[in-house]
């Protein structure tokens, strides 16, 4: 790895990158190239296919977000690998689907789910001497167990291969609500030691059903735990209230971490995962947001989304380096309006259609459950353009490596195929067989075939019941061709029986040994 320890950050202006045409292998050895390109992955949270002005957004205005579509690529079937957070961000990380160990949406308090010893993106990019960053949202479980937050808490982002962390440890609705750099709680007193507990009560502060007066969003039962800045969240905390976050300056806070990464690394080639809270619930935007939008919070928090995606982009343009980075802006799965607390969000949608022209959401076997935007934005190489190329996030593990000319060992990312030329706009062709997970089932994109597994348990998740979330949980077969009915209305599959023999046996397949 000499040579590419050694190159320099400097990519030639203008290039068209694609990759090598006689290579399809992923596992063979490529020519080490000197070019580097940052990359930075703004990872949204939540947010729907609809949700953006420019994939056709009604309810709120997202410039910044416009302008990267708008001279960039902009992929209209590009995937999150499951329908929850925690599965999606395993795959970016590992290029291995959730399934392969058990990702779910994961407690406050769960062990890390990567395991240290196990390749990663961050780390692959590191062989090629990138400095890494995860700045944001995590929700991938840290430590081993039994965290004790006032020591150092690890393993974590960095066992993995990143060399900074700043950490919102889970989620906004989940405690702890602190921020951890590093190994450690920011701001903590040790005369007030942090506890965390998802299996009791502990400790004596208010929560949302002893202290109802104290919210100022009133949430379900299960986000009616400890409150902390006025809101109710899931699990129950005690002391370390000298580091509690205030929910209204993650815009601020996360941006400045992320401007200060950087600047510090412009000199050489970087990855910076930049994984946003929002529009996640608590959504609790700064007051310069609030109201901008005229849906409401979640519009107000779309409108922060947008606004700090602009600061990013402004930084790297100060800084010179905006053609030599690709930066990617997607979300981690599927829009949701009700998710716990009571924000008005179905109140004030109106027109807007956060899940675009697709069926379903967050959590849902459906198209919008992991259908998201997707833009590719690298002046000078990648050109405007709008794809249907059937693209996944679990990809972008092999697909740097082949652009780094890094070769994959056996069995490493073991989802993730080198789609290089489909995430740089170079064909409108990409995956043949996509596998996407939701709650309680997995499904098979096979072109614009569709083919959802009946889910086998007993019953939903009970924290999923009553709400009007369309998981898409059938006991038989559903089989949907979105070339002519792209919302999946009709269900084909007893017409189709051979299609969905096909289809199922392809699924298992791929579940059982992977792709290549
Ligand atoms: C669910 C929470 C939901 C959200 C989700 C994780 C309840 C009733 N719902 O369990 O509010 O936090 O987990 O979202 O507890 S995700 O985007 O991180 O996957
Ligand atoms: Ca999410």
């Amino acid at each position: 790895t000499g040579l590419l320890l050694g190159g320099c950050n400097d990519a030639p202006k203008a290039a068209k990158i694609s990759a090598p045409a006689t290579d399809t292998d992923a596992q063979a050895v490529i020519e080490p190239k000197s070019l580097k390109p940052n990359l930075v992955i703004i990872y949204a949270d939540d947010l729907g296919y609809g949700d953006i002005s420019s994939y056709g957004a009604t309810g709120v205005s997202t410039p910044n977000i416009d302008a990267l579509a708008a001279k960039g690529l902009k992929l209209t079937d590009s995937h999150a690998s499951a329908a929850t957070c925690t599965p999606s961000r395993y795959s970016l990380l590992t290029g291995e689907h959730g399934f392969r160990s058990n990702a779910a949406i994961l407690p406050g308090d769960a062990p890390l789910l990567i395991n240290p010893e196990q390749a990663t993106l961050p780390k692959l990019l590191k062989k090629a001497g990138y400095a890494t960053a995860v700045i944001g949202k995590w929700h991938l479980g840290l430590g081993y167990g039994e965290v004790d937050w006032n020591q150092a808490v690890k393993p974590g982002p960095l066992e993995i291969g990143f060399d900074y962390s700043f950490l919102l440890p889970a989620t906004g609705d989940r405690v702890p609500t602190v921020f951890l750099e590093n190994h450690h709680v920011l701001n903590l007193d040790s005369a007030d030691p942090l506890s965390v507990s998802y299996k009791e009560n502990i400790g004596n502060l208010p929560t949302g059903l002893s202290h109802p007066e104290m919210l100022r969003v009133n949430a379900d039962p299960q986000h009616s735990n400890t409150i902390v800045n006025g809101v109710s969240r899931i699990g129950s905390m005690d002391g370390g209230e000298s580091a509690y976050w205030v929910d209204e300056d993650f815009p601020d806070v996360f941006t400045a971490k992320a401007v200060d990464f950087i600047r510090q690394h412009k000199d050489q080639p970087f990855f910076l995962f930049h994984s946003m809270h929002d529009i996640h619930v608590p959504r609790l935007p700064h007051k310069r947001f609030q109201g901008k939008s005229g849906m409401g919070p979640r519009g107000d928090a779309i409108v922060q989304l947008d606004w700090m995606t602009g600061q990013i982009v402004k930084e790297l343009e100060a800084q010179g380096i905006a053609d030599n980075t690709i930066l990617i802006f997607t979300s981690d799965n599927g829009p949701v309006l009700d998710d716990g607390y009571y924000d008005k969000a179905v109140e004030m949608l109106g027109e807007h259609k956060p899940s675009g022209p697709f069926r379903g959401g967050k959590y849902s076997a459906y198209e919008a459950g992991t259908r998201v935007p997707a833009i590719v934005y690298w002046p000078g190489h990648v050109q405007p353009k709008e794809s249907a190329a059937l693209t996944s996030q679990i990809d972008i593990y092999a697909s740097m490596a082949k652009l780094l000319g890094l070769a994959l060992a056996e069995g490493e990312a073991m989802d993730s195929l080198p789609q290089l030329d489909a995430w740089l706009g170079n064909t409108d062709t990409g995956r043949e067989f996509l596998v996407k997970e939701s709650v309680g089932t997995v499904s098979l994109r096979q072109g614009n075939w569709k083919y959802i597994r009946p889910f086998l348990g007993e019953d939903l998740p009970a924290w999923l019941k009553n709400k009007e979330i369309e998981v898409g949980l059938q006991k038989s077969e559903q089989l949907y061709n979105l070339s002519m009915d792209i919302a999946e209305q009709e269900n084909l599959a007893t017409s189709n029986i051979d299609k969905v023999v096909a289809m199922k046996h392809k699924l298992h397949q791929i579940m059982e040994s992977g792709y290549r």
